[in-house]
């Protein structure tokens, strides 16, 4: 069933109350079927890899066997470059009917990603942090905050034994708060403690757990506190994650929506939010063992 835009109307208004919404079946039916068959297929794929592994804006992020026992995938990034089913999806009439509301009817994309957390890999959580961190070049965008919208759609059933998210209900209208800025900054290494929450003036007990059935899709803003734990169950957690743009703020990332119209990525990557695209955007390995 598509999208209706009363749906859409009222995600938009819980997002701007509580800085994130929760949509439900957003997809299903043969749609969710073919979504999941092609997200196996791209999981396979990226397997092939021994190491992390970049071309242009396409990435697959790998824990490798030497360092891990089993080799795992754990991200894929804009796999609009390998696959034409995700290509049309992050443009589909659907995506649009939800976003329309919040961001108007030029839209660009800066963000398009898989996130994979298969039984036994570890590390597979998320500390708790806002989306802003990962813009690096905030000159880039007009009023960056207002201008982006996150949307997160459960391909695999969400839980709280396999990971969900986990939000901060109105923590979208706080400033930054640096959390898991500590160290390195690997949000995917170690747990968030009770106490940084509390340090940072969020109450631990107001954290909503957002369990998602497949198809169901979730949007939060760059400055929702938000983290999910490793998956400590046998169920893989299949996730996609898109950043859309008011395109009028910025002229970073690929056209997702003309006046509305879908509009396909072109024939060479544009700038998004990986800053190096240009350095090397041929195949290449990347072995940086940011998890040791
Ligand atoms: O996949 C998840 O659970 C959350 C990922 C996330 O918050 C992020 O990549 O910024
Ligand atoms: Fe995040």
């Amino acid at each position: 069933m598509p999208v209706t835009r009363t749906a859409a109307r009222q995600a938009a208004e819980q997002y701007r109350e509580e800085g994130y919404a929760v949509l439900r079946q957003f997809i299903d039916g043969d749609a969710l079927i073919a979504l999941k068959a092609e997200t196996d297929r791209i999981y396979a794929e990226a397997l092939k890899h021994h190491h992390t592994w970049r071309h242009g804006n396409l990435c697959f992020e790998i824990l490798p066997e030497a360092d891990f026992g089993a080799r795992y995938v754990i991200q894929a990034y804009w796999i609009s470059w390998m696959s034409d089913h995700f290509e049309k999806l992050r443009r589909s009439d659907d995506y649009f009917t939800l976003l329309e509301p919040i961001l108007g009817r030029d839209i660009r994309q800066v963000a398009q990603q898989i996130h994979w957390k298969p039984p036994g890999a570890g590390l597979t959580g998320y500390r708790f942090h806002q989306d802003i961190r990962f813009r690096d070049s905030r000159n880039s965008y007009v009023d960056i905050v207002a201008s982006t919208v996150n949307t997160g759609l459960a391909i695999d059933p969400s839980t709280r034994e396999n990971g969900c998210l986990q939000v901060v209900p109105g923590s979208h209208r706080s400033a930054y708060l640096g959390l898991s800025d500590d160290g390195d900054g690997q949000i995917m290494k170690g747990l968030t403690a009770k106490d940084e929450l509390r340090v940072a003036g969020i109450d631990p007990d107001s954290i909503v757990w957002l369990e998602q059935d497949p198809g169901d899709i979730a949007i939060w803003s760059l400055m929702t506190v938000h983290g999910s734990l490793p998956n400590m169950s046998r169920q893989d957690r299949a996730f996609a994650i898109s950043s859309y743009v008011n395109a009028a703020n910025t002229d970073r990332g690929e056209w997702a929506f003309r006046d509305g119209v879908s509009t396909p990525i072109g024939d060479t990557p544009v700038l998004c939010k990986y800053e190096k695209l240009h350095d090397n955007p041929d195949p290449h390995y990347v072995e940086d063992r940011w998890y040791a």
